[in-house]
């Protein structure tokens, strides 16, 4: 089997969370770089429409959302190094509460002290997509202090939780949950000038970003083979759809029928529409077309997202 292509950007936290997932897990993949703001030429055609970083493909296969993207990595390798001892629940359910509560808090920050340096093009994205409508550069500057408090508060809570010898879980070897860490810990020392600052108060939290980055060197950031988007389109388009087909869980929703997925939460993200493939607990897949690679299968996790009859 070919290596699994991540499709991102080297400078995004959630894509970071993957490329340290895939340096645990010890996954060898190929790099594709997008664009950091629409459109995504390259990138459309695999995911219907889905625009959010990052995005694995694995032949016609094509993961959305890095709750579905990890799972999938641990099958991928080597599983008890992402979740030892049967702890993906806790570990995805504690990286949900830090890109739920933490990341919204950390990426305010970031913005909101970026506005006079970040392009408006990005600023201007970025707001419509992680601060829903309403939101003015003037309201993030008033708030910022107030944000600020509520990001300490967070990490104050977070570092607390964790035994100064054990990682977040509990325990003596590292799981995904701490990959949860280590982005967030990158995100805020990279791109926040208070950032290195601010995280040097909490010393378990360092701990575990430091462990990670070195538990993952090399693998998730220098040594990755680079693929052209146009040669991952036409990967796409010589394969398959690999995955499952089939109805698991009591629903409503019925085989083929067409649907539509978006995440559930106020942002300018567009749905996704295609014929329904897969439902389970855990994963929805549906069936998108697209002239330039054939017929994909595009996955997203239940969780998080609206699955709705067009
Ligand atoms: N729930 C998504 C969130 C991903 C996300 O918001 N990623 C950011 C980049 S770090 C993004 O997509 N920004 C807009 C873009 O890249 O177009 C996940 O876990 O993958």
């Amino acid at each position: 089997m070919t290596d699994p292509i991540l499709h991102h950007f080297w400078a995004s936290p959630f894509a970071h969370k993957i490329r340290l997932a895939m340096g645990l897990a010890r996954v060898s993949w190929s790099s594709v770089e997008i664009p950091r703001v629409p459109p995504k030429p390259f990138l459309m055609p695999l995911t219907g429409g889905y625009r959010r970083t990052p995005v694995l493909q694995i032949g016609a296969d094509v993961c959305c959302d890095t709750q579905l993207i990890a799972p999938v990595i641990a099958k991928l390798g080597d599983a008890e190094r992402l979740f030892p001892n049967g702890c993906e629940a806790r570990a995805l359910m504690f990286s949900e509460w830090v890109d739920q509560t933490l990341f919204p808090l950390a990426v305010r920050v970031v913005i909101t002290t970026a506005l006079d340096t970040a392009p408006s093009d990005f600023v201007k994205d970025r707001g419509d997509l992680y601060f829903g409508s309403g939101w003015s550069e003037a309201k993030l500057q008033n708030e910022l202090a107030g944000v600020i408090l509520q990001l300490q508060a967070s990490l104050k809570r977070l570092d607390a939780s964790i035994h100064p010898d054990q990682y977040a879980l509990g325990g003596l070897t590292p799981s995904y949950a701490d990959v949860a860490i280590a982005y967030l810990c990158w995100f805020l020392r990279g791109r926040w000038a208070d950032g290195p600052e601010c995280l040097a108060r909490y010393p378990n939290l360092c701990r575990i970003e430091a462990d990670i980055e070195s538990a993952t060197d090399g693998i998730s950031q220098g040594q990755v083979s680079q693929l052209d988007a146009l040669d991952a389109l036409q990967v796409a388009k010589e394969s398959e759809p690999q995955s499952p087909i089939g109805i698991q869980v009591k629903s409503a929703f019925e085989l083929g029928q067409v649907v539509s997925v978006r995440p559930f939460v106020d942002s300018s993200d567009p749905a996704v529409t295609g014929r329904l493939r897969y439902l389970d607990e855990a994963r929805v897949s549906i069936d998108v077309d697209h002239a330039e690679v054939g017929s994909v299968a595009v996955h997203f996790p239940v969780n998080g997202y609206q699955i709705s009859l067009q």
